[in-house]
């Protein structure tokens, strides 16, 4: 149902992910190649965290729990989207935490995303004031147009991704957010924005784990100088059902397996490592404290070279969210290679 809906729309922070040096070229993902301990230096100078705790499918009383188990164990940065329905309860954990000195605002690296339905050059805005409410922040930290798709099944593309583009430009003027990205975007339609960008792309979050490398995607937008963060790092198991992969779990591929146990370290803990040990940020989801601080705990080892490169050669290739409810007959994603423009 919620795909349908259109409404839904200080301490010093302890040292975050990797203690591997970044690699020689900056990193796969890594924008201006630039790459600091913990932190990636986007193409605006904002400096985020890579490590990040997703919120999708974290409701009905858990999230509130989870977000504050995360900021207590070190995390600075969440990821958060309107579509969730959870931001009411995500700010009542910020408040909460601000209030009681656990971390500042400047501290904490707070994600949100616009919804399909809002794209409107007049909606845009009234997104992103109904998310900061929600949150009960005055800016975001970063906002992502969330799919390259208009409407609610996708159905139209009007307003084109120019006009959405120009107002979510519009609100790093105001001080709304301090940098904007997108998701869920091919290299092509990246591309295409370079015609009337003013403010490029900070950021493109999309799937990434070792069933979906993404290499030519993560280079490209290398090149553009747009850093790429990895969503459903863990092969979104919460997402079997929904969509339909119940027989593709990655936390269960015997290379995977073998990879952790000869690394003595948890499956979510390598599939973490490697992705940011590929220069990407990455978002893995829990609602469970032990699994929250278990999952931070990605600093002071290395994954040997060898492990990595195991993961790196995972095969077969195939995405989890193919993104098949937003093709339609009569809308501009008739196909899947329409959608995503056959991006590798
Ligand atoms: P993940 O790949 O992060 O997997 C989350 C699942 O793994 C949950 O079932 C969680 O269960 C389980 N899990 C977490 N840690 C462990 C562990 N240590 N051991 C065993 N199981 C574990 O899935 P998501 O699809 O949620 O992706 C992560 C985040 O990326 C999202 O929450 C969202 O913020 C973002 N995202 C963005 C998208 C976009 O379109 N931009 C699309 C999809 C995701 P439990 O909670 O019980 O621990
Ligand atoms: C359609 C799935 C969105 C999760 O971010």
């Amino acid at each position: 149902a919620w795909l349908e809906d259109d409404t839904a729309a200080t301490q010093d922070p302890p040292p975050v992910a990797t203690t591997q040096d970044p690699p020689p070229d900056g990193g796969g993902g890594v924008a201006v190649a630039e790459m600091e301990r913990g932190v990636v230096v986007l193409n605006n100078g904002e400096k985020m965290p890579l490590l990040g705790l997703g919120t999708w499918k974290s409701s009905d009383g858990s999230v509130k729990a989870a977000v504050t188990s995360a900021v207590e164990c070190g995390y600075r940065h969440i990821d958060c989207a309107a579509i969730y329905g959870n931001e009411i309860e995500v700010g009542e954990a910020l408040s909460g935490l601000f209030a009681a000195g656990t971390v500042s605002r400047s501290d904490l690296w707070v994600t949100s995303k616009l919804w399909n339905s809002m794209h409107a050059s007049a909606d845009v805005e009234k997104a992103v004031d109904k998310t900061l409410a929600d949150l009960g922040l005055d800016y975001l930290d970063l906002y992502l147009v969330h799919w390259p798709v208009t409407g609610v099944k996708g159905e139209r593309l009007s307003p084109p991704i120019e006009e959405t583009w120009k107002a979510m430009e519009t609100l790093v003027d105001k001080g709304k957010c301090k940098s904007i990205g997108v998701s869920n975007f091919s290299l092509k339609k990246i591309v295409a924005m370079k015609e009337y960008w003013r403010i490029p792309p900070a950021v493109n979050q999309v799937e990434l784990h070792p069933l979906w490398r993404q290499d030519g995607l993560i280079q490209g937008c290398k090149d553009l100088g747009v850093h790429v963060t990895a969503y459903s790092p863990l092969g979104s198991p919460d997402s079997a059902d929904m969509f339909g992969h119940s027989g593709r779990s990655l936390m269960k591929h015997p290379v995977v397996l073998d990879v952790a146990e000869k690394a003595s370290k948890t499956v979510a803990q390598v599939l973490i490592k490697w992705a940011l040990d590929r220069g990407t940020s990455v978002l893995p989801k829990s609602s469970n404290p032990d699994r929250i601080r278990a999952n931070f705990d990605v600093q002071d080892w290395c994954l040997d070279p060898d492990l990595f490169a195991k993961l790196s050669a995972v095969e077969p290739q195939s995405r989890m969210l193919h993104g098949e409810f937003w093709l339609n007959p009569s809308g501009p994603y008739k196909t899947l290679a329409d959608l995503w423009d056959d991006d590798d």
